[in-house]
């Protein structure tokens, strides 16, 4: 059997389709009160995670995994202006590390974005 030579399945290639991966993730400021509001230290166990106008595509679907990059805590849909905020699923007690993947209208999903740490 013929091998496919590496360059082949290059994400430049997988990845064509998709949109382009979240920016700008950030704990909401006001699920991030305990200590300051941009440590990411906080006693929320619903946080709400916000993207900045232009962070993804307008109407993609915003999906927050947890560190193993399987399990969805949450997803909300971008606004006009590509913004978004999602709030979780209870999270444990624990420090989360959570990342953010888009999906645009099409279903196709963008790579994991910028991961944020909360404790
Ligand atoms: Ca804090």
């Amino acid at each position: 059997m013929p091998v496919a030579p590496l360059w082949v399945s290059s994400d430049v290639t997988i990845g064509e389709n998709r949109p382009e991966a979240p920016v700008g993730l950030h704990l909401d400021p006001a699920s991030d009160a305990v200590w300051c509001n941009s440590d990411g230290i906080t006693s929320d166990n619903t946080p709400t995670l916000t993207g900045a106008a232009g962070s993804t595509e307008a109407g993609a679907t915003v999906m927050v995994y947890d560190a193993n990059g399987t399990t969805v805590l949450g997803a909300g849909v971008a606004a006009s202006d590509g913004s978004w905020s999602v709030t979780t699923n209870v999270l444990s007690d624990e420090t989360h590390d959570l990342t953010v993947k888009a999906a645009d209208v099409a279903g196709n999903l963008s790579v994991a974005g910028d991961a944020v740490t909360i404790v």
